[in-house]
């Protein structure tokens, strides 16, 4: 297991949702405190200079544990359900310069707030489209090993996909292979009926996992049991990224710090477990 932290550029819209602003500053600082990553919260491929983060990433031996789209949906209201063709086509062109960009960093897209509401329309129509899109989308990243991964956000955010089950039953719909659930922990606490044995049961649709506590503070400021969740995830054999994505309260280094001394020695004491394991299966 890896811990990443969500980032966004220094321009980037007060809607993009991330702790920590400024790939320059805030590179070194995910690496100092200990992180093995960063998500990289984009609206556009062009947003990154790519000779410039990989001198960032590699003079911090960091990674890109995954590239977040909020901001497609946030700034320009791009959807994956939009009822017109013309707009629908803009989110492939802008995803397809994701994948891209994911190729080389991370091989991850997620799919948050961009795959849209179902509005005044029925399920199944949004549905459709979501599908249409997402397996063309699919198709073009799996020779480049790049998988899109889709998130549950809860009812207040948006009105299509809220739980984890409704992400697995969707899942089976787009059935390509490199289509993926990404869930956070602060959705699931509002929307599933539990958490660890809800992502257990679903482990092998899961590539990837946002971290917050119950009031989307950093871990261990709030009221989820990260030692019982850590428990069902090591049981069912997860080994993917977990990533800080958090409000950045009551500033964003605090929140970072607090992420960082609280989760660390819980992913380190989690390796080490599945390295015993790994000894004894040998
Ligand atoms: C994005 O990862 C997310 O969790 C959304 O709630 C942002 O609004
Ligand atoms: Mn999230």
């Amino acid at each position: 297991m890896k811990l990443s932290i969500a980032i966004a550029d220094t321009h980037a819209l007060p809607s993009a949702f991330v702790v920590f602003r400024g790939f320059n500053e805030c590179i070194p600082k995910a690496a100092r405190l200990g992180f093995n990553g960063v998500e990289l919260a984009l609206k556009r491929a062009d947003e990154i200079n790519i000779q410039q983060l990989q001198t960032l990433l590699d003079e911090n031996q960091l990674e890109v544990s995954c590239i977040s789209t909020g901001q497609v949906y946030a700034d320009e209201g791009l959807m994956f359900t939009d009822a017109d063709a013309g707009k629908r086509e803009q989110v492939k062109v802008i995803f397809r310069e994701l994948i891209d960009l994911a190729e080389n960093f991370g091989q991850l897209v997620n799919i948050g707030r961009v795959r849209g509401q179902i509005g005044n329309r029925s399920k199944d129509e949004a549905e459709k489209l979501f599908i249409a899109v997402a397996q063309e989308l699919c198709d073009y990243a799996h020779p480049k090993g790049v998988t899109l991964i889709l998130e549950p956000v809860n009812r207040y955010e948006i009105d299509f996909i809220n739980s984890v089950e409704e992400g697995v039953e969707l899942m089976k719909k787009v059935n390509r292979p490199n289509m993926k659930l990404m869930p956070d922990l602060f959705h699931m606490n509002i929307e599933d009926r539990t958490i660890g044995p809800e992502l257990a049961k679903h482990i092998h649709f899961i590539k990837y996992i946002h971290f917050a506590d119950s009031n989307r503070l950093a871990p261990g400021q709030g009221h989820l049991d990260f030692q019982k969740i850590l428990n069902e995830l090591f049981k069912a054999n997860y080994d993917g990224w977990v990533s800080i994505e958090i409000l950045p309260k009551p500033d964003a280094d605090t929140a970072a710090q607090q992420s960082a001394e609280f989760l660390l020695p819980l992913v380190k004491e989690y390796n080490e477990k599945r390295e015993e394991v790994n000894v004894l299966i040998k």
